[in-house]
């Protein structure tokens, strides 16, 4: 099916720049990301990730996780994201003990023109106790310069923060440290308010961790990480009111398939449609503690229960046909004939390729839009030992082929044009296979595509 595209994604697809293409999951690819929390401010999404590193000698401990600082990304369609560069980092945060590495997952809200920005680390002064503290940075903007507090807020002792605002006015911090935490916070933002209350009514067998609250109609919703069997799957629980007694409902997402460890989500609307932010290890396939940020698309039940989400490639949003179209990050690929692969597998960051290997192999690719301006070409990166060429088709297998293009033998990649047999306006998905022949076809790989 066509990728669920609404009125605001066209326009602001219109009226971006398209410097880059980064639609697909992961969607962010110049750096390792994890445990996004996505907000919006002023109109555009800003995610705060965690920002995973590789451990080296003296810098962190190898085979952990390895986090010195934070980036902040921010979009205004989902698709192009620009990355703003550090907003703290652990050498710079009086309180954090500047070589522990350990800059986990955070938050960040607005309240009163002012950006606080929620994280956890670990402490110089252990004397009331070892394990994280959560500390604050207060920003003008939601992209900084952030100036920490000089001290973690007092009486909370763990990681992963997550900051609520009701519609009250009332703010609520979250945190976890085995169990989940909440309490009410000053209206300053950097202090509790009343004593941490234990949200007792969660599952009492496995870690539970990554909280993250929002209200939606009247229901307030704890989502959060469980290690139900092997690794954590998200779970959420409801309640009437932001400190519980919650309900445990359900499985938002199932456990990992390729055994990801940890998972951390957070959760926003934005022009009626829902989405999850969440992370997997993709770029690091070998090593769960280097991962990677994804979107996908989440939509509630008239109950007001959440649909489990399956995890995609595609990720949400559209892809300009002008733009470089990674067919890796498919909708659907077929289980014979086609395979993905990195492009390089000593780094990467250089992505993946789409490799046909005979007849019978297709990749779908939902949601390009192709605008109502007339294209006239189109665009690959292949190779092909032997030579190949390769169909393109909108909408499915019985679409009608746009064009046809050829790799020629050649062991270095290439790219090739090709003229389009038609045109169609609007938004389509793209269907590619090699062209049916009596014999087998030769393998072709290919990088991207894209139409002029
Ligand atoms: O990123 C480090 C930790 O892994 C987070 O704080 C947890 O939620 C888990 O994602």
């Amino acid at each position: 099916m066509i990728q669920n595209v609404n009125l605001w994604l066209l326009t602001a697809l219109a009226l971006s720049s398209f410097q880059s293409a980064h639609a697909q999951n992961p969607f962010i690819t110049n750096q390792f990301t994890a445990d996004p929390t996505a907000r919006v401010f002023g109109g555009r999404v800003y995610v705060y990730p965690s920002h995973d590193i590789q451990a080296t000698p003296g810098h962190g401990r190898a085979g952990w996780f390895v986090m010195e600082d934070y980036h902040v990304f921010s979009s205004a369609n989902l698709t192009d994201w620009t990355d703003h560069g550090v907003i703290v980092t652990q050498n710079k945060v009086p309180w954090v003990k500047p070589d522990s590495y350990a800059m986990w997952a955070p938050d960040c809200v607005q309240r009163n023109g002012k950006y606080y920005f929620y994280f956890p680390a670990t402490p110089q002064d252990t004397t009331g106790g070892r394990g994280f503290r959560i500390g604050v940075a207060v920003a003008d903007k939601p992209t900084g310069p952030f100036v920490p507090q000089p001290a973690p807020i007092a009486n909370v002792r763990g990681i992963d923060p997550n900051v609520f605002i009701d519609q009250d006015g009332q703010a609520y911090l979250y945190w976890s440290q085995g169990n989940i935490y909440g309490a009410k916070l000053k209206a300053n933002m950097l202090e509790l308010a009343e004593e941490p209350h234990t949200l007792g009514e969660l599952p009492t067998k496995g870690l539970k961790e990554g909280p993250y609250v929002f209200e939606r109609k009247g229901i307030y919703y704890l989502t959060y990480p469980h290690v139900a069997n092997k690794t954590e799957r998200l779970e959420y629980a409801t309640s009437s009111s932001p400190l519980g007694p919650f309900t445990v409902r359900g499985v938002m997402m199932d456990e990992s398939p390729t055994g990801c460890w940890t998972n951390h989500h957070s959760l926003l609307q934005l022009n009626k449609q829902w989405y999850l932010f969440y992370h997997h290890n993709d770029l690091s396939p070998k090593f769960d503690k280097n991962r990677s940020v994804r979107i996908d698309s989440l939509s509630f039940a008239a109950d007001g229960s959440i649909r489990k989400v399956t995890p995609t490639l595609r990720g949400v949003g559209l892809t300009d046909a002008r733009q470089k179209i990674q067919l890796d990050r498919y909708s659907r690929l077929s289980t014979q004939g086609a395979a993905i692969a990195f492009l390089d597998t000593a780094n990467t960051f250089r992505g993946w390729k789409t490799v046909f290997a005979g007849n019978q192999g297709w990749v779908q690719y939902n949601g390009v839009a192709f605008g109502a301006q007339k294209l006239k070409t189109v665009m690959l990166r292949g190779m092909s030992a032997a030579g190949a060429t390769l169909q393109i088709r909108l909408d499915n297998a019985a679409g009608p082929v746009v064009a046809e293009i050829t790799v020629p033998k050649g062991s270095a990649w290439q790219e090739v044009k090709a003229p389009m047999r038609a045109f169609r306006p609007g938004t389509h998905a793209l269907y590619v296979a090699p062209k049916p022949t009596s014999s087998a076809a030769a393998a072709v790989e290919v990088d991207w595509v894209r139409f002029e």
